[in-house]
């Protein structure tokens, strides 16, 4: 089953660094060797067998934008099973990237309406601890009500390449995309009541080595403060 997977948001908004660590096993700190992607780099990911992810990591620069909107809006939102949309938290350029978004939802919702929607609100790292939670509700909420306005779903995810949250977040969004998951979960909360145990975690080999593909239904909670997978850069 080949699912087609748009990463989409404005440049440097941390697309290309997101899926070089996710798939490509780079460190955090790999990343800032990035260069801006030109036009669209599609890759494939195989997951659990038979699911396929058809990666399209388009580039976020302006002019690129434009062009997905206009000359190239039937090959980028045709057929189209998921979008990632990504936003930098930091971005100062806010009015614009949530027009962008809405463009984005529109062309969606034209070509590929019943795709699932995810929005991940991104280097939350650079958002002091204590003021994060407020800052990702309020973006939430505006992400939330440009989506309504065109009576689309989505679901938000506060993330950054330096904590756990890019895995939680990644690892929920393929969990929502495995087509036996229902199945998969009966088995293994059969299991887990044969084992007597707390819980049973399936890892998948690869692309997600030493990650967890398949958490339990419910959330565990999450730690006061997410050990660092990587050093973040001294300033
Ligand atoms: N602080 C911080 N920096 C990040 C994070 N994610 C990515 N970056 C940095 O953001 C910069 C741009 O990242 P890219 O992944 O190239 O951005 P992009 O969205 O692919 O940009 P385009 O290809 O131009 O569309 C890099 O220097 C990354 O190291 C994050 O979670 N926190
Ligand atoms: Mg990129």
């Amino acid at each position: 089953m080949l699912q087609k997977v748009l990463l989409m948001g404005k440049s440097g908004a941390g697309k290309t660094s997101m899926r070089s660590i996710i798939f490509a096993n780079y460190l955090a700190r790999d990343t800032m060797r990035l260069g801006a992607t030109i036009d669209v780099e599609h890759s494939h990911v195989r997951f659990l067998g038979n699911l396929v992810l058809n990666l399209w990591d388009c580039g976020g620069q302006e002019a690129f934008m434009e062009n997905y909107f206009e000359s190239q809006r039937d090959h980028i939102f045709r057929n189209v099973q998921v979008l990632i949309y990504v936003f930098d938290i930091e971005s100062r350029e806010l009015t614009k990237d949530i027009e962008y978004y809405g463009s984005c939802l529109a062309a969606m919702r034209q070509n590929s309406k019943s795709a699932k929607i995810f929005c991940l609100v991104h280097k939350m790292d650079l958002v002091p601890d204590e003021q994060r939670e407020q800052v990702f509700r309020q973006r939430e909420r505006e992400l939330q009500a440009v989506a309504s306005r065109l009576e689309l779903e989505i679901s938000c995810f506060k993330t950054s390449i330096w904590d756990e949250t890019l895995y939680r977040a990644w690892s929920q969004m393929v969990h929502a995309l495995i087509p036996n998951r229902d199945s998969l979960q009966t088995h293994l909360d059969k299991l887990c009541a044969v084992c007597q145990a707390d819980e049973v975690v399936l890892f998948e080999r690869a692309p997600f080595p030493r990650r967890v593909l398949l958490p339990r239904r419910e959330p565990l909670p999450e730690p006061s403060r997410s050990p660092p997978v990587d050093a973040p850069p001294s300033s």
